[in-house]
């Protein structure tokens, strides 16, 4: 790792200290650091008023037992995570992820992601994360949707409208949403329909808030290829995972032209020469809940299953990392390098390493962090907030040219701040200035809270 700037790394070492063990949430941390240095230079108000050590302490934490039945009559106990990091430009608002790797560190690297993330959009949205230690995989409906009751019954005291407003990650799509908001409804006696967002059409939720994490890390991309006269059609693509935002990125990749190559889970990843047959994919993901070495056995004919090695050593155009965090190494930059990879864009949340993330910008290779590239997710979801308070339903062609406007937005905001802090082109510091200053001056507007 590169080494803090000299007024924020006592800040940082401290960071480390209280928060022990927590490896994600102080990569974080740093990361956003490394480009804070040039923004207390230039302009020093920003780190007085203990600013940037409020900014690394969450406001609440809340952890809880979730205890649940599982088929067979078995209790089984899982812990319950809400982080709420910011509210400085409005509720909370983040993600649940289900996955038995979820930890207290894990969550907070989520939240302090959101809330620079949150803030690029531009919407009045703060910033939390939450989740379990749930593993969903291999369990039955019945268990999903008590364990999501389970989860539920005591989320309910800290989210609301105003308060906190979750919706989905890893593990946790529109099924999911669905019994936690009926939960929610049965405990207040209230049609809230605001307290979630991922909800279903016809039950309060918004036209392409499915597609739009996915679709907007493409926007991004095509708006960053535009400044250098390139554009998606006839490049071929790697996007990694297969879950909601891996699928509608290889959708809209797709719809531009591209021709997405692999794709994986964490058993392995296809290649197909062809193009992924996103049919047969979405039928194997979201119709079957099935494993991506179906997707081989079914389609025949060139496509094959790999359960080694990494879906990185698959030569393309455009690498658009789309399952995890910490998923492309170093080691991976390299090798897709070698191979003339022209961008790199983040669909998840952190998923390049700070290694990988230092040789792109080393190389000068188009590199979009996930904080900007995958705004759209949240976006959509603020969106589906405005049309609970007004009580309306937009169309899928409004609602899709407002997500492609405000990515659009995100990209030159992040583009001219880069720019305004002498250093053209670098995505990551003009996501992480832009989102900075914003927070940093509601902060600062709201007193010392
Ligand atoms: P899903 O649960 O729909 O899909 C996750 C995919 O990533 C699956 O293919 C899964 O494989 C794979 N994966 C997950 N964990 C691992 C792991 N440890 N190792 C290897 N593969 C793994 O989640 P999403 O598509 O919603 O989320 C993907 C990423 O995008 C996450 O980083 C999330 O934080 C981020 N994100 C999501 C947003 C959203 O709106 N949903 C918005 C912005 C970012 P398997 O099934 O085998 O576990
Ligand atoms: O990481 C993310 O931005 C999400 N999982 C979506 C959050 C949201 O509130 O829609």
């Amino acid at each position: 790792m590169t080494t803090t700037d000299d007024a924020l790394g006592p800040i940082y070492s401290q960071v480390v200290h209280r928060n022990p063990g927590e490896s994600e949430y102080h990569q974080a941390v740093k990361e956003v650091f490394d480009s804070l240095g040039r923004v207390i230079a230039k302009q020093p108000h920003y780190g007085q008023s203990a600013l940037i050590e409020r900014l690394c302490e969450p406001e609440r934490q809340v952890i809880f037992r979730v205890p649940w039945l599982d088929d067979q009559g078995n209790v089984q106990i899982n812990r319950g995570f809400r982080v709420q990091f910011n509210s400085a430009l409005g509720p909370y608002k983040g993600g649940l992820r289900f996955h038995p790797s979820v930890n207290l560190g894990i969550v907070k690297f989520l939240g302090f992601e959101q809330v620079f993330k949150n803030a690029l959009t531009g919407m009045p949205i703060g910033g939390g994360k939450g989740g379990a230690d749930f593993d969903p995989k291999g369990r039955a409906d019945m268990e999903i949707m008590r364990f999501c009751q389970s989860y539920m019954t005591e989320l309910s005291r800290h989210v609301g409208e105003y308060t906190d407003v979750p919706a989905g990650d890893i593990g946790v799509g529109q099924r999911e949403i669905g019994y936690m908001f009926g939960q929610y409804k049965r405990m207040t006696n209230r049609y809230e329909s605001g307290v979630l967002t991922g909800k279903g059409l016809n039950w309060g939720g918004s036209r392409v808030r499915r597609e739009a994490t996915g679709y907007g890390t493409v926007y991004f991309l095509a708006e960053m290829l535009k400044t250098k006269g390139l554009a998606l059609d006839g490049r071929k693509a790697v996007v990694s995972g297969s879950g909601n935002v891996a699928i509608y990125t290889i959708e809209k990749v797709q719809q531009l032209g591209g021709r997405v190559v692999a794709c994986s889970d964490s058993d392995g990843f296809v290649v197909d020469n062809d193009g992924i047959d996103l049919n047969l994919l979405k039928e194997i993901k979201e119709g079957r809940r099935g494993r991506i070495a179906k997707y081989a056995e079914l389609k025949g004919n060139g496509a094959h299953f790999s359960s080694g090695g990494t879906i990185w050593d698959v030569a393309c155009d455009i690498a658009l990392p789309c399952a995890t965090q910490n998923e492309l190494t170093g080691r991976d930059a390299k090798l897709l390098m070698q191979n003339g990879v022209l961008a790199v864009c983040e669909g998840a949340n952190m998923p390049c390493t700070p290694e990988a993330v230092r040789m792109f910008a080393e190389a000068e290779i188009l590199f979009a962090p996930g904080k900007a590239s995958n705004a759209g997710g949240v976006t959509t979801s603020a969106l589906e907030m405005q049309q609970n308070a007004s009580r309306d339903s937009w169309t899928f062609e409004q609602t899709d040219a407002k997500l492609a406007a405000i990515m659009k937005d995100i990209h030159d905001y992040c583009a001219a701040t880069a720019d305004e802090y002498g250093l053209p082109g670098n995505y990551v510091a003009g996501a992480n200035i832009g989102g900075f200053v914003r927070v940093a001056d509601a902060m600062s507007a709201l007193g010392v809270i």
